[in-house]
């Protein structure tokens, strides 16, 4: 997969896409990652790229000519290139739309600052718009990299067999039950018996009924959700053997 980035900050990606699976996904060819400055695409002396908004107003807004100009030369003889605007008025990212994303050849996302973007960009240059939260950040760079981060490790090749088994459970819309590892007894807390036994059905159910009790305490709003009843039905299939 290709992904390309363009923001007016390229020196905040050094360091967390450079380690990691990240950086092994790269290293193996699996990732195309390419950061590009938005400036670069600006003809003016003092490099602008932002502007005072039309009508008034307080902050500035990134203007459309840079951000066509580096779109265009980023996608130019290259087929469709899937445009993303990161901003806090886009859908709510999430393990089904990074799904979704990691099934794309090509990638280009669009990092704003805290101005926000002419609607010419969102009309005339975005296939979508995306959020990693509801809350403001000065600029959409880390929002950027987390998104590179969580599509990165869902692309085939990227883990190990044993991670990818574990990542169905979350996106299946439950937490994760209790793990534990040695020693069995540390500062007098136990590991639950039932996990030192060797009984792998009863193992099954203990963890099952786990990540469903942990799951209605910390995230009901995950049980309420088409995956967890598939889950459910799952775990109830498997109990039934
Ligand atoms: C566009 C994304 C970009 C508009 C970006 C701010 C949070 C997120 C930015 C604005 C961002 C997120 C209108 C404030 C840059 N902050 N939640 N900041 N406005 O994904």
């Amino acid at each position: 997969m290709k992904i390309d980035v363009l923001t007016l900050f390229p020196e905040m990606f050094a360091g967390p896409l450079d380690v990691s699976m990240v950086r092994r996904a790269r290293d193996r060819g699996l990732l195309d990652l390419k950061i590009h400055n938005l400036r670069d695409w600006t003809h003016d002396r003092h490099k602008t790229v932002d502007d005072r908004p039309f009508g008034g107003g307080p902050g500035m807004v990134l203007k459309p000519e840079p951000l066509f100009e580096a779109v265009e030369h980023l996608t130019a003889g290259l087929a469709d290139a899937h445009v993303v605007l990161l901003s806090p008025a886009g859908r709510v990212f999430s393990q089904a739309i990074a799904r979704e994303l990691a099934l794309r050849d090509h990638l280009l996302l669009v990092c704003g600052s805290y101005v926000g973007f002419d609607e010419r960009i969102r009309e005339g240059l975005a296939d979508d718009e995306l959020s990693i939260g509801d809350y403001v950040l000065t600029n959409g760079a880390l929002p950027a990299m987390v998104l590179v981060d969580v599509v990165t490790r869902l692309l085939p090749g990227a883990l190990g067999d044993d991670a990818s088994a574990q990542d169905e459970s979350f996106s299946a819309g439950c937490l994760e039950y209790p793990q534990y590892t040695r020693p069995a007894e540390f500062r007098g807390w136990k590991v639950p018996e039932v996990l030192l036994s060797g009984h792998h059905a009863e193992i099954s159910r203990w963890r099952a009924e786990q990540a469903q009790q942990r799951t209605r305490r910390l995230r009901p709003d995950l049980l309420a959700s088409p995956a967890a009843e598939t889950r459910a039905r799952t775990e109830q299939a498997q109990d039934d053997l």
